[in-house]
């Protein structure tokens, strides 16, 4: 299974973004980056792909910040969303569909399926007893009670654990319990709620995870770590106001628990996809159609809802569904070699960085940096030299070398050239680069997103020694035949180079694939002619420069800028 079988279809998802703040870097190395080019990448192929995407936008935490700011829940995540899809597009998201949970949709295909699994029995209702605030006249999910620890006495043990004993215990066992809101006293009161008996499940996940073996080890390990101890009964519904309302008669008050509804929302985002293209049952296809290969792009905190929880409950709904063929999680992204902390302001925020700076870099620098094995680094230093060096010496300077070289010397045309005139130098250059491009692709079609940067880069390279060697600038006074055949070369070279580049720098490879008089369209099945393919006699574009040099001015202050959040 996996890897082998025939599937004629990807959908692919990204974790759905919490509508409670905006994008920093950390969430697009983790869930959106990724996604993204490897969307583009089936989508250069021809493929039949489906990005869906949108907003995760209910919670406690977003009550919270809309009653600080004297809104409605609604109010804030609508405001939070066009934000966010905003600062996505101008990164160069390339989502088919945005959506999201707290519309009409989500609620309707959330309430559905949890009847479908209500219907069946396949929920246990208890009564337990949980920590109500008198004050705020709500029960408190774990994360808001803080207390004694009832092991070591020490104050402000908080969710179940004790930093000061590393003791766990269950949160009733604190003493002295009180809201971190408002410091108040809390008192347990019963309550019913239905939980998922995910042991049920656990045979069933165990066999799914044995049979994906090419699954990332971090991904494997952290389910398996679960099956050891056993699965336990988890709650499906909360106390809350804020929330996809529990579709049961004896529902009052209660809401589903996020973690149930929200990766429902990427059935609901497909539902609204398909509604918009004027065919609304063509979401089951995507759903409920064997040959469609699920994909669930996340940062490592996300893997027990994705590799269990919610392929858990595709399994147990009556219809058939397809659950995820591969989870690839990533890890964190840090900061200046420090954990970013969004409390502390210690992030680098989209809406603000694309204010001063163009995607393409930061696509890159974040490319080459991946967290995909173990957590990486950003530092503004490095997103300099990944910018100056890599992209504008490697790429950017060959390209414009190029095309200005033809527009000068051969009536801006792709010159003469022809495989008669080959030498050993030219093929070689031609295959070490036709090669790099197969190794990218297999790279990608395995998520191995840093090794196909490599392959890339390396293609880079090969480009720039036969520019050098070939040396049309000085065959074009010896012998401007061979000059504008090396010319030609280069051309075919820089095809390849677009390819490989362009899920990662979408935005200036748009701009050398229509320079090159490619007919195609990159993004539909663009990735069509051979290696060898662009004749001689082609009107070129005017070239501009791709990657402008980003100067220690702009650096600095964003440095600066950092180091004053970690002095505050
Ligand atoms: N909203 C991601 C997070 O903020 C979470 C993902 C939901 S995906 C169904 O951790
Ligand atoms: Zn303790």
């Amino acid at each position: 299974m996996g890897q082998d079988k025939k599937f004629s279809r990807t959908l692919v998802t990204s974790a759905l973004p919490y509508a409670n703040g905006e994008i920093h870097l950390g969430h697009l190395a983790g869930a959106y980056l990724p996604a993204d080019i490897y969307v583009r990448f089936l989508r250069m192929r021809g493929e039949e792909v489906l990005y869906i995407c949108g907003s995760d936008e209910f919670g406690v935490p977003i009550t919270l910040t809309a009653e600080k700011e004297g809104i409605t829940p609604k109010e804030l995540v609508d405001r939070n969303h066009a934000s966010i899809k905003k600062s996505f597009e101008g990164f160069g998201m390339s989502f088919d569909n945005f959506s999201q949970t707290s519309r009409e949709i989500h609620t309707e295909t959330a309430q559905a399926f949890f009847s479908d699994l209500h219907g069946q029995g396949l929920f246990k209702q208890k009564t337990t007893d949980q920590y109500y605030s008198p004050t705020q006249d709500r029960f408190l999910p774990d994360r808001y009670i803080e207390g004694k620890c009832p092991k070591c006495k020490t104050e402000g043990a908080r969710g179940g654990e004790c930093e000061s004993c590393l003791a766990t215990f269950s949160s009733t066992e604190l003493i002295d319990p009180h809201s971190v809101l408002d410091n108040s006293p809390l008192e347990l009161r019963p309550t019913t709620h239905w939980f998922l008996p995910m042991g049920d499940w656990q045979e069933k996940l165990s066999a799914y995870i044995d049979d994906h073996p090419e699954w990332k080890d971090n991904v494997k390990q952290y389910c398996r770590g679960y099956f050891d101890s056993g699965l336990q009964d988890r709650a499906m519904t909360r106390d809350l106001g804020w929330g996809v309302p529990v579709p049961l008669p004896d529902h009052e008050g209660k809401v589903m628990f996020v973690w149930f509804e929200a990766p429902v929302g990427y059935i609901s985002s497909t539902r609204e996809w398909a509604a918009a293209q004027g065919d609304p049952e063509a979401w089951k296809t995507w759903w409920q159609d064997p040959g469609t290969r699920l994909v669930h792009f996340i940062g490592k905190d996300n893997i027990f809802f994705h590799a269990m929880l919610f392929p858990a409950m595709l399994m147990a709904h009556s219809e058939d569904f397809v659950v995820a063929d591969n989870v690839p999680a990533n890890e964190f992204l840090n900061l200046e070699g420090q954990k970013l902390s969004t409390s502390r302001g210690f992030a680098v925020w989209l809406p603000e960085f694309l204010e001063k700076f163009q995607a393409d870099p930061l696509r890159y620098t974040l490319a080459r940096n991946l967290p995909e094995t173990r957590d990486m680094n950003f530092t503004w230093e490095g997103f300099q030299a990944r910018n100056n060096n890599e992209l504008g010496n490697n790429f950017g300077n060959l390209i414009n070398r190029v095309f200005t070289f033809i527009h000068k010397f051969f009536d801006g045309k792709v010159p003469e050239w022809s495989e008669e005139m080959m030498t050993d130098m030219d093929r070689q250059a031609l295959d070490e680069v036709s090669a790099d491009l197969a190794k990218w692709a297999g790279h990608l079609e395995k998520f191995e997103i840093k090794a196909a940067m490599e392959a890339c880069f390396h293609a880079g390279q090969v480009g720039n020694r036969y520019f050098d060697e070939s040396a049309p600038f000085r065959t074009r006074k010896t012998d401007l035949e061979r000059c504008g055949h090396s010319l030609g070369v280069i051309i075919q070279i820089l095809r390849m180079l677009a390819l490989m580049l362009a899920p990662v720098v979408p935005f200036g490879m748009d701009k050398l694939w229509s320079w090159l008089g490619m007919e195609s369209d990159l993004w539909h099945g663009g990735w069509t002619e051979g290696n060898r393919d662009i004749p001689g006699g082609r009107p070129l574009g005017t070239p501009e420069i791709l990657f402008p040099r980003l100067d220690d001015e702009l650096i600095q202050p964003e440095i600066e800028r950092l180091a004053r959040m970690l002095e505050e």
